[in-house]
């Protein structure tokens, strides 16, 4: 009897060895909890590998790592990413972009006006919260909660599509500065596309980590955020494994769209000196603008761009035809940095106030981290390494800095080998951001 068992108690033994040891020459797990930045101008979904450690940003179809956060309603179907963005143009009254800036907010009725006033498509108040007036099946009013949904939905079905599971958790990156509400809204567009939130975690945050920073020995941390149309910029102070925010200020009517507005107002001025009239086709501005968008990313690679546009302008005689002219400009970095200069300038102004909220000195902040693709320009950055001193973290591309931390997250959560430090956050209910305009 006693044989019998120790032979059993062996049999269980080498099973169990033979568990522990195949594991390590298994593939690993697939993740099941994934990452999700539900930005205002683009979102991205990310996963963390616990075999190997790494976090994979998860492409579409096209194999873009991220998808332009709107959503295009017509007769037969909603569009989300870039299929929705395809539409803007033929279908500008059901296209739906920016409903982060909406979401579980409550208005005043004057700025909700004001705020619809921007937008192609019709913004309608449900009692102090917003709702898009979309006429595509017959009228209906959408929330920006749904909005988002159709967003988180179609990043849910690009990560089943690669890891060939099906996912129904994950955890979701927010601005620091959204309050109860605006969180809970958001957890509520993931609810309608069928995920449970894990764990909500502030933008800045996910940014720090995705440097590792929740497990360097660090204790100030300064984030700087720059995006399209938007600066944030965040302190955050870490204490143990918890990241409190202390400061934020930000200015959100400054971000690259200025930087390229500039450069068109350029353009446009080229253009009448070399043929006496400036372009007036919509078509012609139209693709003015965008050369002068290609132009300003290459500025930020190389030394020069050269613009090059076919344009039709009106030379003065109303029955005339238009005249077809080729549009011919080098520009420089150089000259990019000058007309730029004084918004350039504006970007300290936020990182001043911050300091002075968290009562820091610049020498006290450990590591500056760069989020936004406006960030990659090289005169930002060298602005930011002469303010304090020292290079701001850069090695993660701006773009996917908050997504790759969400993934971090997101594998702590899912249970990920081998275990790190959570990054818990101290709620900041009595913070205010500040704002500049
Ligand atoms: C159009 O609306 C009707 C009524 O609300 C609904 O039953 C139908 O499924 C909708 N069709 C599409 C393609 O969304
Ligand atoms: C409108 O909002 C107020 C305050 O949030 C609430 O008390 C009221 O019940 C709401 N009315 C309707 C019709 O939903
Ligand atoms: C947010 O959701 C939590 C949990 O469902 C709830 O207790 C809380 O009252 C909600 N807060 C707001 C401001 O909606
Ligand atoms: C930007 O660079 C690419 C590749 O170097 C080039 O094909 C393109 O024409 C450039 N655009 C401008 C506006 O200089
Ligand atoms: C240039 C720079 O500051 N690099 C830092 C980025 O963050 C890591 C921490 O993960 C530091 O070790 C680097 O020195």
């Amino acid at each position: 009897m006693a044989g019998e068992m120790s032979i059993l108690g062996s049999a269980i033994l080498a099973l169990f060895l033979a568990g522990y040891l195949g594991q390590q020459y298994l593939p690993p797990p697939k993740p099941r909890v994934i990452g999700l930045d539900l930005g205002t101008t683009f979102c991205s979904v990310a996963v963390f590998h616990p075999g190997v450690g790494d976090v994979e940003v998860i492409g579409d179809q096209g194999g873009r790592k991220s998808i332009p956060s709107v959503v295009s309603f017509t007769a037969t179907d909603v569009h989300a990413g870039y299929e929705g963005q395809k539409l803007a143009d033929n279908n500008p009254h059901n296209t739906i972009y920016d409903a982060k800036r909406f979401i579980g907010k409550v208005f005043e009725s004057e700025d909700l006006e004001r705020e619809s006033a921007r937008y192609p498509f019709k913004v309608v108040n449900n009692n102090g919260s917003a709702e898009f007036l979309v006429t595509a099946n017959g009228t209906l009013k959408v929330s920006p909660e749904f909005i988002g949904s159709r967003l988180l939905l179609k990043m849910r079905k690009m990560a089943e599509q690669h890891l060939g599971v099906p996912v129904l958790k994950a955890v979701i990156s927010v601005p620091a500065e959204f309050d109860e509400r605006q969180r809970n809204y958001t957890i509520r567009a993931a609810n309608l596309a069928g995920l449970d939130i894990l764990r909500v975690i502030n933008e800045p945050t996910a940014a720090a980590m995705a440097y590792g920073l929740h497990k360097a020995d660090v204790s100030n941390v300064l984030v700087v955020d720059l995006g399209g149309g938007t600066l944030d910029v965040s302190l955050l102070n870490k204490q143990g494994g918890m990241f409190l925010t202390r400061a934020m200020a930000g200015n959100n009517k400054l971000g690259g769209q200025d930087f390229s507005q500039r450069l068109l107002q350029h353009a446009m001025e080229r253009i009448r000196q070399q043929f006496g009239v400036p372009p007036t086709h919509k078509e012609d501005i139209h693709r003015l603008r965008q050369a002068v968008e290609g132009a300003k990313l290459n500025l930020t690679i190389h030394p020069s761009a050269t613009l090059r546009v076919a344009l039709r302008l009106e030379t003065g005689d109303p029955q005339g035809p238009a005249k077809p002219v080729l549009f011919q400009d080098l520009l420089t970095r150089e000259l990019f940095e000058e007309l730029n200069a004084d918004l350039f300038q504006k970007i300290l102004v936020p990182i001043q106030t911050v300091l002075e909220e968290g009562q820091l000195d610049r020498a006290e902040v450990d590591e500056v981290v760069l989020v936004g693709g406006s960030t990659r320009i090289p005169r930002i950055r060298q602005l930011i390494a002469q303010f304090f001193g020292k290079d701001p973290n850069t090695s993660v591309d701006p773009d996917l800095a908050v997504v790759t931390g969400v993934a971090i997250q997101a594998g702590i959560m899912g249970g990920a080998w081998p275990l790190q430090v959570s990054a818990i956050e101290i709620p900041n209910r009595h913070l205010h951001k500040t704002n500049f305009k």
